[in-house]
């Protein structure tokens, strides 16, 4: 089985841990049948700067004739954050309609958790983000500029479909973990329009779903409860921007954001999905060879999972799990060890062709 994978390192740390990715695809495609095609395109800030663009003018059009778009980070000083994430990662996730962005939370052996007394097994929770609209919007704008009533609007844009899918699709993800339980996240108490509307439609597709417990919690005890009892969740799922937040809280929570992976996933499969580490570009690390590879190589794992090879993405899950337990094992400085990023990519690599 041979698949067409288009490859974006993209920015800072990308370049580093995205070939440690692509070690270990083909490492696991050896051991599994696979092979693995990949198209590098080498879009990032320095594109930006050199052509005024993220990516040429018919990029999309590019990556529409691949099988998984394989990311790395996006995003580095010099070019304005909103300018890089709009001109690249945002307009991927839309066109191809990626709507669900799935972002597992879990305790990894040998990852040193901060919260004391937790093992692995006890955090292990997967986070549903909606992809496509709410709080990132480019609607709204300047007004009064230069005067002293300047002001800024800022919509947030949450559509009847919109909402249900991702709604739908939590509740469809959790069946299939078998695990009866979602928790939405909410602000129904101060955001007056859009969040009231979020927690009607949850009640109306909880009761499509009688078998699951339900709750939901304002973003703010969200939060927090994700720091003091993270063993109470299965699938949470939330607006675009309280996702992205509680999956960088999440990984936070368990020892380091580092080795979050996330699939922006179009369900549909009429285009290809996207995968890509939780973390950015990393700049103060960025050129040392120093960042873990992680998140990068569990996102190939979900990339193996959505192209039908869970048992390939399971291989690579637990040569992670294996590495990163031995005490002896190469370990990157966010671990507490000294491995290069190449180091702890090589090491698992290893382990998956063992
Ligand atoms: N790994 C992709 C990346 O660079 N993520 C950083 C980031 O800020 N992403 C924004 C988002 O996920 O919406």
């Amino acid at each position: 089985m041979s698949y067409r994978i288009a490859v974006i390192p993209g920015d800072g740390i990308g370049n580093e841990v995205m070939p440690e990715g692509l070690r270990v695809l083909e490492a696991v495609g050896a051991a599994h049948g696979l092979s693995f095609t990949p198209c590098h395109y080498d879009w990032s800030c320095e594109t930006f700067k050199a052509t005024g663009r993220m990516m040429p003018q018919d990029g999309l059009e590019r990556l529409r004739d691949h099988d998984a778009i394989f990311l790395g980070a996006v995003g580095f000083p010099g070019v304005p954050d909103h300018i890089s994430l709009w001109n690249l990662l945002i307009p991927i996730r839309r066109t191809f309609d990626q709507y669900a962005n799935v972002r597992p939370v879990r305790l990894l052996a040998g990852v040193p958790c901060p919260l004391a007394g937790k093992a692995p097994g006890d955090i292990d929770f997967w986070i549903i983000r909606e992809n496509s609209e709410g709080e990132y919007s480019q609607m709204g704008g300047r007004f009064a500029e230069g005067t002293e009533r300047e002001f800024v609007l800022q919509e947030a844009v949450f559509t009847r479909t919109g909402i249900d899918r991702i709604l739908r699709y939590a509740f469809e993800f959790g069946k299939q973990l078998g695990r009866l339980h979602v928790t939405s996240a909410t602000k129904s108490n101060g955001i007056y329009h859009s969040m009231p509307y979020w927690d009607e439609r949850f009640a109306a597709m909880a009761a499509e779903y009688p078998d699951f417990r339900t709750d939901e919690y304002h973003i703010d005890i969200l939060s927090a409860r994700f720091v003091m009892s993270p063993e109470r969740f299965d699938v949470v799922v939330g607006s675009n921007l309280f996702g992205d937040i509680l999956s960088d809280l999440g990984p936070g929570v368990t020892g380091t954001i580092a080795v979050a992976p996330s699939a922006n996933i179009n369900p549909e499969r009429i285009y290809p999905s996207m995968f890509e580490p939780v973390h950015g570009s990393a700049p103060d690390i960025a050129g040392q060879n120093i960042a873990n590879p992680v998140g990068q190589i569990w996102s190939a794992a979900m990339m193996l999972d959505h192209l039908g090879h869970p048992e390939a993405g399971q291989a690579v899950l637990h040569a992670i799990e294996k590495v990163l337990s031995r005490t002896d094992g190469p370990k990157t400085p966010d671990l507490g060890g000294r491995a290069s990023t190449a180091e702890l990519g090589e090491a698992i690599a290893a382990e998956v062709s063992a």
